[in-house]
């Protein structure tokens, strides 16, 4: 009989931006049930299936739990000592003969996720200083980050829809359905939803698939790929057309509203019926439902980022919200505050981004936001010269899936001198590795989000401090992943010092700038007093504290006594609700040079003549999309049985008629080709996607040798970005074209 009793602990399930807060069953070390916490201030008892998958990837024995070491051309299993010693021995020689940029850094998706990575990341990178960076960002949401940088002053100041007071809520290129939601925190879209329409308002989708959001809307518009900037542009030009045009009260905050209409003048609705499929009424009609709305807007993600016209297309719709005088009111966007390490309201002024402050190496693309386009890659690695990339770290990222032409870029990494990377699994990257470092259970750290509070739907905070901490290294444990970024970034930077001393002097530095920020909550306050008073934390809890406590809701160290700090969220686990989204435009815009914010920012409209070009083109190939289905994120939750069982998802969506004329039948296979490769798919033949269009979800083809997915690769699908073009690119952003790729499609 056991004494060990089964305890309930909450925490923020760390998978994907909804944040949603967990109730859990534990025993000892054990996970029992998983469901969603009803007391949860912000989800509020949402769950989804991956939250309660969370079990099974705790104990899924394929996940890495000791670092790997290649010896003699076979990983094999090694001592952290050993690990870090490798590390030590072949990358130091590879810096001090070729130099900083001789190290490339490719950084994924889950490091915004866990704040362990979240917080160390940027010790890392600097301690690399090369300008070989690279991220799963410029294959994924960049545009929208240059936009609202160029235009709000951080790349952070993202507006997002004030769900729970709109009354017209337009999705374009987005599935939160199956998403839950991106560059937006919205636990539980459907909900929300629902409650919108009992007030009586309208959800209305524009997508070239018929989605299960599409199913829930009012109103369906499907688009043929990559023209929703034209789109977007005839709502703008119709906007003035039928001088429409509202800016409210906010008007005396923006410039540049003058030359806008002329750089819209050629997308008449009826300009561009032909090419976006959308009739040129409906155009119109939604113009002035958006203007009429009382409280709306237009929010896009991944199908209106990772496509030709990234920056543009968020940019025109920030502009359509704008001109619609929707921007910053209830209903409508609005800019969340968070409780903690929030750029834009920390009152340091902007403007947030310049672009193009470096190029890369071989093809001379632009630096964004400190990262080079993750499609340079390759050929940075491949390229002989001065500058050449021959030791890669990968952290937390599967570019082999995620980027264009995967097997080319794994090709690149087995000719590199040395690969490290950071991750829970021997991934179709993470092969290629020299050394892997094995991640952590998402229990065995502390949670909290420092991004995603950012982009909230309401204004809200929650900490999970660490569940299962791991023994200590000293006692043959396993450090933590902010412990390895850490050491990591001393021994690139050639620092003899231990990790403890290293994250003194961060947090220390971190103090001295809050004690010397004019207007900050401890402007001229003693360091020293405030050094120890967050003691006993140390790692991530001790930067959030001070985080949270110098932000716009903290205790200010007892400045304002009724304040927020650390210890306030640990004690309550269903977290704080800090009200709706309240109006801060006033404040954004006097971040920006002159007090205004810019309606036609020069950099975005010198990339408009590009649109004119695609008006003329032939277009006479299928587009290929994405798209992301509940049961899977990206590339790595593939493994759980929970969410691995069911029909193949990897499947390539084909409308009806178009499967009829090339002989392609409903779970046959056909031939995708593109950008001269081609691979084999199991065709699902449906009405649900538009005539022309096809569409592969990304993340599989979990059949590559040297892999160790037991329950994936039985079920492995294939990587669509094998076929897709390593030159497709959204220039100002270095961001990759994934959607709306041209392809040939046969019967196989
Ligand atoms: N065609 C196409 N391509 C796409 C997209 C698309 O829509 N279509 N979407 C793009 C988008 S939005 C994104 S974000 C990228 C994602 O691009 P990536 O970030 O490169 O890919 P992921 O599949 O998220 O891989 C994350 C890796 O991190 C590991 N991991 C998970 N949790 C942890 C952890 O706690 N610690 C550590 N150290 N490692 C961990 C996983 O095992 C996995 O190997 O893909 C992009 N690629
Ligand atoms: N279940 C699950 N959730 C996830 C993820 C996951 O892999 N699985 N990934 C997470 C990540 S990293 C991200 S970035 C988010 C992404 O979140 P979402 O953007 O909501 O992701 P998708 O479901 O891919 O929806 C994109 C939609 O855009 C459509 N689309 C494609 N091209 C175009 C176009 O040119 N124009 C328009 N208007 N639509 C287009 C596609 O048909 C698709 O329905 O999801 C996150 N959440
Ligand atoms: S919706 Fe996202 S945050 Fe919520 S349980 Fe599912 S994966 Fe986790
Ligand atoms: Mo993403």
């Amino acid at each position: 009989m056991s004494a060990v009793q089964t305890e309930t602990k909450y925490r923020i399930c760390p998978i994907c931006e909804a944040t949603c807060g967990l109730e859990i069953d534990v025993k000892g070390r054990e996970i029992g049930a998983i469901r969603g916490y009803k007391d949860d201030v912000f989800s509020e008892g949402f769950i989804c299936p991956k939250g309660v998958s969370l079990r099974e990837l705790d104990t899924d024995p394929d996940r890495l739990r000791v670092p790997l070491v290649r010896r003699g051309g076979e990983l094999q299993e090694a001592s952290w000592e050993e690990a870090y010693a490798e590390i030590t021995k072949r990358i130091r020689p590879i810096i001090e003969q070729h130099g900083r940029d001789a190290v490339g850094v490719f950084i994924g998706n889950p490091t915004a996720h866990k704040v362990a990575l979240g917080l160390y990341l940027p010790v890392f990178r600097k301690a690399v200083a090369s300008r070989n960076m690279y991220s799963a960002s410029t294959l994924d949401q960049m545009p929208k980050q240059v936009a609202v940088s160029l235009m709000y002053g951080d790349a952070l100041s993202v507006p997002v829809p004030d769900l729970d007071r709109a009354d017209l809520h337009v999705v374009m290129g987005a599935n939160p359905i199956e998403s839950n939601g991106s560059m937006w925190t919205v636990p539980n879209f459907r909900g929300r939803v629902k409650k919108m329409q009992q007030r009586g308002g309208r959800l209305v989708v524009i997508d070239p698939r018929k989605t299960r959001t599409a199913k829930l809307a009012d109103d369906y518009l499907p688009i043929k790929p990559g023209t929703d900037a034209y789109f977007l542009a005839a709502l703008v030009n119709t906007m003035f057309a039928e001088g429409i045009v509202d800016l409210g009260a906010a008007a005396p905050l923006y410039e540049g509203l003058d030359g806008l209409e002329a750089h819209v003048a050629d997308y008449t609705p009826e300009a561009v019926t032909a090419l976006t499929g959308i009739d040129a009424e409906a155009i119109r009609q939604l113009a002035r439902d958006l203007v009429n709305a009382n409280g709306g807007g237009i929010y896009g993600r991944i199908g209106t980022t990772l496509q030709e016209f990234g920056t543009i297309t968020s940019w025109l719709i920030e502009v359509v919200n704008i001109l619609s005088g929707n921007l910053d009111v209830p209903g409508g966007m609005m800019f969340p505050k968070a409780i903690a390490l929030q750029r834009n309201a920390s009152g340091k002024v902007g403007p947030g981004m310049r672009l193009g402050r470096y190029q890369s190496r071989v093809r001379g693309a632009d630096e964004v936001m400190g990262d080079l386009p993750a499609i340079c890659l390759a050929e940075e690695i491949e390229t002989p010269g001065d500058g050449q990339i021959r030791a890669l770290f990968t952290i937390a990222g599967n570019p082999v899936l995620s980027a264009p032409d995967g097997n080319r870029l794994g090709r690149a990494m087995d000719s590199l001198d040395f690969m490290v990377s950071v991750d829970i699994y021997l991934s179709e990257t993470s092969r290629h590795a020299d050394v892997v470092l094995p991640g952590t259970s998402p229990f065995e750290e502390c949670q909290f989000d420092i991004g995603f509070n950012q982009l909230s739907v309401r204004n809200a905070a929650r900490f999970s401090p660490t569940m299962f901490p791991p023994k200590p290294l000293a006692e043959g444990g396993r450090p933590q992943e902010w412990q390895v970024m850490l050491q990591l970034a001393n021994i690139v930077a050639g620092r003899d010092e231990p990790i403890e001393q290293t994250d003194d002097n961060i947090i220390r530095n971190h103090i001295m700038a809050q004690v010397g920020r004019p207007g900050g909550l401890i402007e001229g306050r003693d360091p020293e007093q405030i050094w120890q008073e967050l003691d006993p934390f140390t790692g991530p809890e001790r930067q959030i504290d001070l985080a949270i406590r110098t932000g716009p809701y903290g205790d200010g160290f007892g400045a304002n006594p009724d304040g927020l700090t650390l210890q306030k969220l640990i004690d309550d686990p269903r977290g704080v609700d800090l009200g709706a989204l309240e109006p801060r435009l006033e404040e954004i815009a006097g971040r920006m040079p002159g007090g205004l914010i810019d309606l036609a920012p020069t950099e975005i409209i010198g990339d408009m003549p590009r649109m004119a070009d695609r008006l003329n083109r032939d277009e006479d190939k299928f587009l290929m999309v994405g798209r992301r289905n509940v049961r899977t994120n990206n590339s790595w939750l593939h493994n759980l049985p929970l969410l691995a069982k069911g029909p193949n998802k990897c499947t390539l969506q084909i409308n009806t008629g178009d499967a009829a004329a090339l002989g392609i039948v409903d779970g046959g296979m056909a031939k995708v080709s593109g950008d001269g490769r081609d691979l084999e798919v199991q065709a699902e033949v449906t009405d649900e996607i538009m005539p022309g269009v096809v569409s592969i979800p990304h993340g599989f083809g979990h059949d590559m040798q040297g892999t160790n997915w037991g329950v994936a690769s039985a079920q492995p699908g294939v990587n669509s970005n094998h076929i897709a073009n390593n030159d497709a690119i959204d220039p100002l952003s270095g961001t990759a074209v994934l959607n709306g790729i041209p392809v040939d499609v046969t019967a196989a």
